[in-house]
């Protein structure tokens, strides 16, 4: 039982590891890269990532024919890149996640977007649950050592001061008696 738990234990740290140490990147539409040839489906592409804060966002498409612009919830929606909050156009940008939630992008060349050229990045705010899994089984774990080790309490210490009461109290007696005896 104590191994199983220790395994466990040990496979839950190394993939708590592994998503802090290993920051992913992530090619949007994958070897499609950024594009409106094919109709890829971005929304499928991305509801099969796992984003995570640190993670790079990689946009790869011919720069003549298309751009990529950070929007809003509402000018995603409605393919709107008249004011986008940030606008790309190497054909190559990465883009580093640095916080939770949505983060809409879209192609902002006229009837791209409506074509499907947009994509939703939500990153989830998996922090609370990998932060409690830890932190709950090594106190479980640990728990049963002090409590083996800890000496069994007061009876040893107690018991030799009853036997000399008691011895006192028989010599008292004894001398009671015995005096009671010669007087
Ligand atoms: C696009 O967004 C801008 C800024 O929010 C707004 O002024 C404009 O009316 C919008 N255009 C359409 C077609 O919704
Ligand atoms: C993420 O989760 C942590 C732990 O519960 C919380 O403290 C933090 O406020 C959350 N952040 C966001 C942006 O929701
Ligand atoms: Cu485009």
């Amino acid at each position: 039982m104590e191994l199983v738990e220790r395994c466990i234990v040990f496979l839950m740290m190394t993939m708590v590891a592994v998503q802090v140490s290993n920051a992913a990147v992530h090619k949007v539409g994958d070897s499609s890269g950024w594009t409106i040839i094919g109709s890829v489906d971005y929304k499928k592409w991305s509801a099969t990532k796992n984003f995570q804060i640190g993670d790079t966002i990689v946009f790869e498409y011919n720069a003549q024919f298309h751009n990529v612009m950070r929007v809003t919830h509402a000018m995603y929606k409605s393919c709107n890149g008249s004011s986008p909050l940030t606008t790309f156009t190497t054909g190559k940008d990465s883009i580093k996640i640095t916080n939770y939630g949505h983060h809409f992008f879209l192609c902002g060349v006229p009837g791209h977007c409506q074509a499907g050229q947009k994509v939703d990045i939500n990153v989830l705010n998996v922090s609370a649950a990998a932060a409690a899994t830890p932190t709950k089984s090594p106190s479980a774990l640990a728990s049963p050592v002090p409590v083996a080790n800890t000496p069994a309490p007061s009876p040893n210490n107690a018991s030799p001061l009853i036997v000399a009461k008691g011895a006192f109290g028989f010599v008292g007696l004894a001398m009671t008696v015995f005096s009671s005896f010669y007087f």
